[in-house]
């Protein structure tokens, strides 16, 4: 049985590439699953890959992630990385490593969107690479998973 790795997305992010392209660029969130995919697949995984506005949703499909044993779960919680206990306490309480993953440089922005409950609770964050973090998240995962990629296992 092939593993599984979560891709969840926070509110608003179902507008990447179609509004301010000059902060998030112009990859679309269609291509960041495209992106995602393929890195996860060069480690033998599929993907759950959502995107919700709401913040229950998140809550749900990080405990969903632990119940179905993920091996990792990478998070953009977009505008509830601040504000948001209940997605803290759900990665509090469950064993799945959890990455942080933001488009931008959240410390080198507003002074409001620097202090993340999230990274309270997550294994590690990512931030500034623009949505290549989404695929170096993947790739911290298959290092804390101690995974090999394809190609390495048939050397
Ligand atoms: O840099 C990131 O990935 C953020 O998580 C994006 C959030 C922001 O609140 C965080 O501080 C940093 C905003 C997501 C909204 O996504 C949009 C994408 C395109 C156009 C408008 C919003």
């Amino acid at each position: 049985m092939p593993q599984t790795v979560y891709v969840l997305n926070g509110p608003n992010l179902n507008l990447l590439g179609t509004r301010e392209p000059e902060k998030y660029g112009h990859a679309t969130l269609a291509d960041v699953e495209k992106l995602v995919r393929t890195k996860a697949e060069s480690f033998g995984w599929t993907v759950e890959f959502r995107q919700s506005n709401h913040e229950g949703d998140l809550v749900e499909w990080i405990q969903e992630a632990a119940a179905k044993k993920a091996v990792g779960v990478v998070l953009n919680p977009a505008g509830f990385t601040t504000t948001s206990i209940a997605i803290l306490d759900a990665i509090l309480a469950v064993k799945v490593p959890v990455i942080e993953t933001h488009i931008t440089n959240i410390h080198a922005r507003e002074s409001f969107r620097h202090d993340s409950y999230v990274s309270k609770g997550a294994r590690a964050v990512i931030c500034g690479f623009g949505v290549e973090g989404y695929a170096l998240a993947i790739a911290g995962i298959a290092a804390i998973a101690g995974a090999s990629t394809t190609a390495a296992r048939k050397t």
